[in-house]
């Protein structure tokens, strides 16, 4: 048994979920991209809360993993931390920072780990339903194909289908769904 996974072409902001996953930079404090449109949904208690983790962030981690950005300079890549979802029609919004596309390093495993650390998180808050973004596709510059291949991989690989009644991703475009449809139809075949 596997989680199902539902693609749907829209806008993040306006879904109806235990937990939405925000695409966001180390700082916490937002920026542009689906960041920003969370905090112009959301409204000013996100940011509030933003502010509250980082000023805690050690705690918050739990633990500093080797090789990772001290803690002190934001949430560290790869990693997921959750705050309150305003005026969102979601639960609680999952924090989590893309790694920016190299064409020289691969950096999979890094946008593997957001996915994987925003359920961990989405678990431990009992969320059952959650939605994702196209981490790191936008400002980030990570190839569609690639980002959906990996993004689709680690999610049924990760999402406990005990724990999770539905993982969706939402896609602002058509080219990112059908990169996505595309990669879950792949992944289906596979397994
Ligand atoms: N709903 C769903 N998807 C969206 C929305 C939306 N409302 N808006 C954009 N997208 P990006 P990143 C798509 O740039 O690449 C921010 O400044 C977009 O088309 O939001 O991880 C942060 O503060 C793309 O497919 O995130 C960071 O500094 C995908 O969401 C940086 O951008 C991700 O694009 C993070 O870059």
């Amino acid at each position: 048994m596997t989680v199902s996974i539902t693609l749907v072409q829209g806008d993040l902001t306006r879904q109806r979920v235990d937990a939405l996953v925000n695409a966001a930079n180390s700082s916490l404090l937002g920026g542009g991209g689906v960041d920003g449109a969370i905090h112009r949904r959301g409204g000013p208690e996100i940011l509030a809360d933003c502010r509250r983790l980082r000023a805690s962030l050690p705690q918050a981690l739990n633990s500093v993993r080797a090789g990772e950005t001290p803690i002190g300079k934001g949430l560290p890549t790869g990693r997921a931390v959750a705050t309150v979802a305003g005026k969102l029609d979601a639960g609680h919004v999952i924090h989590t920072v893309g790694p920016v596309w190299s064409a020289t390093e691969d950096r999979s495993e890094l946008l593997a780990s957001c996915h994987r650390e925003a359920l961990r998180v989405a678990a431990e808050l009992g969320a059952r339903t959650v939605a994702f973004p196209a981490i790191s596709t936008g400002v980030y510059r990570w190839p569609l194909d690639d980002a959906a291949r990996v993004a689709v991989r680690t999610v049924r690989e990760a999402a406990d289908p005990a724990l999770f009644d539905e993982v969706r991703f939402v896609l602002f475009d058509r080219a990112a769904y059908d990169a996505f449809a595309e990669a879950l139809a792949a992944s289906g075949d596979a397994t």
